[in-house]
């Protein structure tokens, strides 16, 4: 056994200072023991539990809608929203439906039932990455906004493309609470402290009244708000981002006000009770997003979780990614070892 794995051995990764990052805007998280979830929001996110995360890496920023052109441009990837559905794929869904398209918030005009989602998600056709609000709205002024309406298959995709990874729920939530143990924010206790924003959320009383108290309506650039303890931005509000980790939960989610499924939501209606096997199966999306509103939704909170199917991208969803020492662990030593 020769010394390189025995410092190896002394010495984890988790524990080693950060040099060099494997790409440009990657901070180093660097891994240990926490308490994960909370006990005093929403029942899915109880109850409090220990959890322990190895170090890795992490973009400071969600990627943007300029990094997913180069993605675009560099695999000529066309995502879900972008796609006719297929029939057979949506039995029941009404011919209307069956259209490229995403879902995009539509604020009421006036005060309306917050039991029925539909009163403000919208069925876009033509809605997609390019088109946040669908057909007349493009990313002239947003390039450096997140993506938005990315399903989990593309993104996937663009970070096996990048050479990089997406995060488990845990490795998201250790991230976003940047070393401060047990508090309800990314940046601490208080919501607005000395009444500053601290991040892209919905000020007023959802879906009716935003009074951008944020300076802005929909999604803001990314890093337009205070980095938290590890350097990374937007782990709060602006759009709620994908990880890898299938939903699962002890209780029933309380409305899961921001999922807009509109969808999902017709094929649901259409299961054959004896045909279980079609229905979509949904992973962890964590960080709210700028349509979180105390009133309604208070899940800018680095313990908040809310389902989203696989198949889904909406205008509130976007995702950041990671990568590992663990995987290239192997090979950095062996590396080292031929070099002795
Ligand atoms: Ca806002
Ligand atoms: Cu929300």
């Amino acid at each position: 056994m020769g010394n390189v794995v025995e410092i190896r051995e002394q010495k984890p990764y988790s524990q080693q200072p950060a040099i060099n990052p494997p790409h440009k805007n990657m901070v180093w998280i660097p891994g240990g023991t926490f308490l994960m979830g909370s006990d005093q929001h929403y029942p899915e996110e109880a109850p409090v539990h220990r959890t322990t995360v190895d170090g890795f890496w992490m973009d400071q920023y969600t990627v943007t809608n300029a990094d997913f052109r180069r993605f675009v441009e560099a695999t000529g990837y066309i995502t879900i929203a972008e796609r006719v559905p297929e029939a057979a794929a949506y039995p029941g869904a009404l011919p209307h439906m069956l259209v490229a398209g995403s879902v995009v918030f539509r604020p009421p005009r006036h005060r309306v039932d917050l039991r029925n989602h539909f009163n403000w998600w919208a069925w876009v056709p033509g809605a997609d990455w390019r088109h946040p609000e669908g057909p007349g709205s493009s990313l002239d002024s947003r390039w450096d906004h997140p993506v938005v309406h990315v399903a989990f298959q593309e993104v996937e995709a663009y970070a096996k493309w990048a050479g990089k990874e997406l995060p488990t729920e845990a490795e998201w939530e250790f991230a976003a609470r940047g070393g401060l143990e047990g508090a309800v924010y990314t940046w601490g206790d208080e919501f607005a402290p000395d009444g500053k924003m601290m991040a892209n959320t919905w000020q007023g009383e959802f879906p009716i009244q935003n009074l951008l108290l944020d300076g802005y309506e929909r999604t803001s650039p990314v890093g337009a708000f205070p980095h938290n303890g590890y350097g990374l931005y937007d782990m709060a509000g602006n759009v709620w981002e994908w990880t890898v980790d299938w939903f699962q939960s002890h209780h029933k989610p309380a409305g899961a006000c921001c999922s807009g499924s509109v969808k999902n939501e017709v094929r649901e209606t259409s299961y054959d009770p004896q045909t279980p096997d079609i229905r979509i199966p949904r992973k962890v999306l964590k960080g709210g997003s700028f349509l979180c509103a105390a009133n309604y939704c208070l899940r800018y909170r680095p313990a908040a979780r809310i389902p989203q199917q696989v198949d889904t991208g909406t205008c509130h969803q976007g995702f950041r990614c990671i990568v590992r020492v663990n995987a290239t662990r192997d090979e950095g030593e062996s590396v080292k070892a031929s070099s002795i």
